[in-house]
């Protein structure tokens, strides 16, 4: 084979590798299509072309040498200062010897008796290596301009991607910009200063803040300064590759000043990072991210003196973070200068380009320049415009038709030893790509280096992996704003692209403790092979939903006392505190509170929906091991029911153990449930129409009284629900611990509650029930990370298999506790809204809407 590595692309990333790979000793090429290193900083060479990341920040920190020796000249540099960085970098580690400058790799196959890929180049040659490294970017294949006639123009034509080496000189010219991405955005200034006319063709605006470019931040130099180490490192484990403190405020919660305060530090400081950090659930929220979004416009409209063209500038189509926001020097104020002029193509869209202009459907304009500032096919552009054929001769491209797929945004199924740098399903355009760049080719070389150590020659991700990768990276995006906006995050800029979110938005610090964490676990998801053997330790890197995830390490930071070591009155006190500050839930139509007149009577909450009535009634028995909570302790999840089932909801206490055991709350639940439906009119709901329901214990006490009750039923809701005592299934060892319901509290729970013997009784274990037939219909919830889940789910086996109609849920990385936390746990958000219309597809009076 000629060479270990072979990388296509010369910018940061395929100069990192060199260096790296050099110094493990790995022989390597590099081939770039440029003339000479740079990567984005070769080919974007327009006027007002800078990073938009703080130079200091956009820079290696692999060498403290290299950091000592250069000083940046301004917080954010200029195209032209970056690349004389990047050339002198080159220089300074002689990594030109290792690079063919003007030739592309056109093609790739991999040979698998070769146990290595076959490359051919622009320049007609055939090279061979055991690993293929795509080192290409995320931004580097210009989209064509799918605009009529763009061939016909008999002017000067530019692409931003493509600018001419040469200065272009506009001076005296009537020129036109189309696009407003950032390139348009900092383009546009520069050029108006020179053109004798200036048009800017508008499809979409875009929301922009002031860079305030000027010398470096002397806080972030000092800081820099004072320990270069840990501002690295603070840097790598932060959320977008540049440190920054996230902040835990929450915008719709924030009093007005602190909003405005917030937003105007963040708009003064004129950092990308600051402005999308200005509320913690901007990206999650709607309402939090239009506040957001309404002082910027607020702003724009300051700034630009014609309303119209002000309105016309203002974003409104998307939420603010989910395209690509901007950084400009004067970009708004320029529609103030006499020869500028804004054309909102949503008004006036292009009909064609002329030989001597632009034709809108409003107006003939006649140009000497056009400039194309449209944008690119983002992130697998460049790695599918090769022609890359893996195991079996399937193309990328094939394998991608419908989406990216990988592993850890680094590898993908069926092509064996090929990398990408900053792939898809990795944080790349979502961050600092310096650190994540860094990050990958330290990755890809530690793992080579690993590899050869062990006497492994080929590795792949496994099938398994790449689902659960894929499937984690569609979790994360869900939870966002993102899937609302045709951005090219999301494939929407390019006719006929898969619509899915490309780069990974679980953050940088989480992704690289997923690399870190399949390295250390043996390559986990991966298959390595060589003559030394086989090895594969298969498995999904991370399966919790991520929101799940972010509650359970926030819990864990407060060290909470574990519930089992407090005594009842102590536990309860804990729960109220915690219910105290937790997000109210929706709101709902009305709540009442009133007594079910039993010997002794039991309090309740009952819930109605906002629509007329009458609704039917669902009686809800709240969770807490039969020891803890109350009628209102669940009440976030009350509403969210009775909103999304548009179901009256009777929340009704029952008696709690250690003061009432069994078959206290079991009796109650059974006396409840026939009270409500004696009093369905006079709780001024539909007769006829109940249905039970309840949460963990109180998922118990809805199941006993499904059974017991002896009342016509409509349904059953059991969410996560106890319904037998035996211990031994396995996902009491699973998740015997760390998912907030433990074992050792469930033991302590049934201890407080029921003696041993009394157990195995059907009032306490459902399960054990003689028969299961005649039951109400069931829509049963159990969430994989729940050590109740097993038994749930041979409830609901055992329901079906009895002849009971079934709807059994099964949320896909959730715990025991995660799908009651409305407002906070947004991935439940979906489950109980499949619950909720499981649950009125059950009620006559509201089929039909829910069919609808
Ligand atoms: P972007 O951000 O994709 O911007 C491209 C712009 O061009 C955007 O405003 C587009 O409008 C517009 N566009 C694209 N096609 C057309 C047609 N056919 N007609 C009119 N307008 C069109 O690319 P940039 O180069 O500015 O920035 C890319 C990234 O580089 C940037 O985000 C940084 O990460 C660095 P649309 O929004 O699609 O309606």
């Amino acid at each position: 084979m000629d060479f270990d590595v072979v990388t296509a692309g010369a910018g940061f990333s395929g100069l990192y590798l060199i260096y790296r790979l050099r110094r493990l000793g790995f022989s390597v090429r590099v081939f770039d299509e440029a003339l000479d290193v740079g990567g984005t900083w070769y080919w974007n060479r327009y006027p007002g072309a800078r990073c938009d990341i703080p130079t200091t920040d956009y820079s290696y920190s692999f060498d403290p040498e290299l950091e000592k020796e250069w000083t940046w000249s301004e917080k954010y540099a200029t195209q032209p200062e970056i690349l004389a960085y990047l050339g002198h970098v080159a220089d300074k580690y002689d990594l030109r010897r290792d690079i063919q400058f003007g030739t592309k790799i056109e093609s790739a196959a991999w040979d698998e008796e070769m146990r290595g890929w076959r490359l051919r180049t622009s320049a007609g040659d055939e090279v061979t290596c055991r690993f293929y490294v795509a080192a290409t970017g995320c931004l580097s294949l210009p989209k064509k301009p799918d605009i009529e006639g763009v061939d016909r123009f008999g002017g000067e034509v530019y692409f931003t991607g493509r600018w001419p080496h040469e200065k272009v000189d506009f001076t005296g010219k009537r020129v036109a910009v189309i696009g407003t991405g950032s390139s348009g955005i900092q383009c546009i200034p520069l050029i108006a200063r020179e053109a004798a006319q200036l048009t800017v063709f508008q499809r979409t605006p875009n929301f922009s803040c002031p860079a305030w470019n000027g010398p470096e931040d002397p806080e972030r130099v000092a800081r820099f300064a004072a320990d270069r180490d840990a501002y690295r490192q603070a840097a790598r484990w932060s959320r977008g590759g540049v440190p920054i403190e996230p902040t835990d405020v929450i915008g719709t919660a924030a009093p007005e000043e602190v909003r405005r305060r917030r937003f105007e530090e963040a708009w003064q400081k004129g950092e990308l990072f600051a402005i999308l950090n200005v509320f913690a659930d901007q990206l999650v929220n709607p309402a939090s991210n239009e506040l957001v979004s309404e002082m910027i416009r607020e702003k724009i409209r300051s700034i630009v003196h014609d309303p119209e063209t002000a309105e016309a500038l203002c974003p409104k189509d998307h939420p603010f973070g989910t395209k690509r926001p901007c950084l400009d020097t004067d970009y708004f104020a320029t529609f103030n200068l006499p020869h500028v002029r804004l054309v909102d193509l949503r008004k006036t869209p292009i009909k064609t380009i002329t030989e001597t202009g632009i034709d809108t459907a409003a107006e003939t304009f006649e140009f000497d320049a056009i400039v194309y500032a449209t944008g690119f096919d983002a992130m697998t552009g460049p790695l599918v415009s090769v022609d890359i054929k893996g195991r079996d001769g399937i193309t990328l491209k094939d394998k991608w038709a419908e989406g990216p797929a990988t592993y850890l945004g680094l590898t993908t199924t069926g092509f064996p030893n090929f990398f990408m740098v900053t792939g898809p399903e990795s944080p790349s355009v979502f961050s600092n790509m310096v650190v994540s760049i860094e990050q990958h080719v330290d990755w890809i070389c530690d793992a080579l280096d690993d590899m050869r150590r062990d006497g492994y020659d080929t590795i792949e991700p496994t099938p398994l992996a790449e689902e659960g990768w894929h499937r984690h990276n569609a979790d994360c995006a869900n939870i966002t704003l993102h899937p609302l906006a045709n951005s090219w995050y999301m494939g929407a800029n390019v006719p006929g692209k898969p619509r899915v979110l490309y780069p990974y938005i679980g953050g940088v610090d989480r992704y690289r403790a997923a690399c870190d964490e399949a390295r250390a676990r043996g390559y986990l998801g991966f298959k390595l092979t060589g003559p030394g053997g086989e090895r594969c330790n298969d498995g999904v890197i991370r399966r919790l939903q991520p929101d799940v995830s972010l509650v359970l390490e926030a819990m864990e930071a407060m060290n909470l006392p574990a519930l089992e070591t407090l005594s009842p009155a102590e536990a309860r006190a804990f729960m109220d505190q915690s219910a105290a500050i937790r997000p109210p839930g929706p709101a709902v139509g009305s709540e009442e509170d009133g007594l079910v007149p039993l010997d002794v009577p039991l309090e309740y909450r009952l819930y109605r929906p906002e629509s007329p009535g009458p609704h039917p009634l669902v009686v809800y028995f709240h969770g807490g091991g039969w020891v803890l909570g109350s009628h209102v302790s669940d009440e976030p999840f009350c509403r969210d029911l009775c909103t999304r089932s548009d179901a009256a909801v009777l929340s009704v206490n029952y008696r709690h153990a250690p003061e009432w055991r069994f078959p206290a709350a079991a009796e109650d639940a059974v006396a409840a449930v026939r009270w409500a439906a004696d009093n369905a009119v006079e709780l001024g709901t539909v007769p006829g129409e109940v249905a039970v329901a309840g949460w963990s214990a109180g998922g118990n006490l809805a199941a006993v009284a499904a059974q017991r009750a002896g009342v016509p039923l409509r349904g059953q809701l059991l969410l996560c629900p106890v319904v037998d005592c035996d211990f031994s299934r396995p996902s009491y060892e699973e998740n015997a611990e760390g998912y907030v319901l433990t074992r050792a509290l469930m033991e302590w729970f049934w201890d407080h509650y029921c003696d041993p013997p009394s157990r195995t009784d059907p009032l306490a274990s459902p399960l054990r029930a003689a028969s299961l037939e005649g039951l109400p219909p069931a829509v049963v919830v159990t969430a994989e990370f729940d050590p109740l889940r097993d038994e749930g789910d041979a409830y609901a086996a055992a329901l079906a298999a009895a002849g009971v109609p079934v709807t059994h849920l099964r949320a896909r990385g959730h715990t025991h506790t995660s799908l009651t936390m409305v407002d906070v746990v947004i991935s439940s958000a979906p489950v109980r809204a499949e619950m909720a219309s499981a649950l009125r597809s059950l009620f006559p009076s509201l089929a039909p809407a829910a069919a609808a």
